[in-house]
């Protein structure tokens, strides 16, 4: 406890500086997915509970829902970024991520970007995948869409591709 005797101020605080922040030492920003809580689409679903945008949901934590998945014919899903943006890594968190079997890990994929969802250009060519998470650097472009083509969902005889996360940064 302060005790004072006079009538006046105890302390008078004319200015203080806070430092750090901005300074040469402090680490980088995290990078930003851009992708996350996207519009997300795909060809289909295998549950109302497993649609796209689970893949943009920011979590592989959440149990076998936590997962875009699909049995479809022709698998694939997608993003919109919203507008043109700088793209150039992709990271895909695979079913083993989530906590499922890793044999179901997406085995061949290829990525797509595309500036106006009508014309696709490939970016990555992914085959004979076995890890629970993908890192897929490129060339930065510019891009609105990104788009996922399953090839070959698993390692096995199981035909659904999982996708837990879709992520997709600057650099
Ligand atoms: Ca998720």
């Amino acid at each position: 406890m302060f005790n004072g005797t006079g009538t006046g101020g105890l302390f008078d605080v004319d200015d203080f500086t806070l430092t750090g922040g901005g300074g040469p030492t402090d680490p980088p920003p995290a990078p930003v997915n851009l992708a996350l809580g996207k519009p997300a689409t795909a060809d289909s679903s295998c549950a109302a509970i497993e649609g796209p945008e689970k893949a943009v949901n920011g979590s592989v934590s959440g149990g076998n829902a936590d997962k875009w998945c699909s049995v479809g014919g022709s698998k694939w899903w997608r993003v919109d970024l919203g507008t043109a943006t700088t793209v150039g890594r992709f990271v895909v968190k695979h079913s083993g991520a989530g906590g499922e079997n890793a044999a179901w890990n997406t085995r061949d994929f290829d990525i797509q970007t595309s500036v106006d969802g009508a014309t696709w250009t490939t970016r990555v060519q992914a085959r004979a995948n076995t890890a629970n998470v993908t890192t897929h650097t490129i060339g930065p472009v510019s891009a609105r869409y990104v788009r996922l083509n399953v090839l070959a969902p698993t390692s096995n005889t199981d035909m659904a591709a999982r996708v837990y996360e879709f992520e997709v940064y600057a650099s």
